[in-house]
């Protein structure tokens, strides 16, 4: 195993219900570090690039103007294993398939709404950490 980063994104619905402290925690728990964070509110457009990857899936659209509701909170997690570590505690899409314990099977509203984002390969969570973080900004 060695050490890797992801990126990380505590979704609308959850900075909604002040649920920032709660799900950092899960994650710090896991034994993954937080080594940048910060608050911001994704323009429509922002949104819209982020998840260019979805743009012909037909929950893009409604995707998109959640992810632009409210504010965000993006993060660099390093550790073990990071990539699949937090795939595993950020738990299934869909809440109802999430096992015990994970984020979403404790915090997500629905499919959409399911309060976490997490890279899902190396190369994207390179090409997700550039899109948010300059180097200065990430202190591992
Ligand atoms: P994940 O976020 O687990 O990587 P994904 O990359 O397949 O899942 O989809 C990105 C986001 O799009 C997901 O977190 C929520 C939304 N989404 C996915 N499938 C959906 C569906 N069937 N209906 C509504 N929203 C969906
Ligand atoms: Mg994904």
């Amino acid at each position: 195993m060695a050490i890797e980063r992801t990126f990380s994104m505590i979704k609308p619905d959850a900075t909604r219900r002040n649920l920032t402290g709660a799900i950092v925690a899960k994650l710090e728990a896991a034994g993954l570090r937080v080594i940048a964070q910060k608050r911001i509110w994704l323009s429509l457009k922002q949104a819209q690039q982020f998840y260019a990857v979805h743009a012909a899936r037909p929950f893009y659209g409604e995707l998109c103007e959640f992810m632009s509701s409210a504010p965000v909170v993006v993060q660099v997690l390093e550790g073990e294993n990071a990539i699949l570590k937090n795939r595993e505690v950020m738990g299934a899409t869909n809440p109802a398939n999430a096992d015990a314990g994970t984020i979403r099977k404790e915090f997500a509203l629905s499919i959409g709404e399911n309060s976490v984002h997490g890279s899902d390969g190396p190369d994207t969570a390179k090409d997700e950490i550039k899109f948010f973080f300059s180097d200065l900004e990430i202190v591992g």
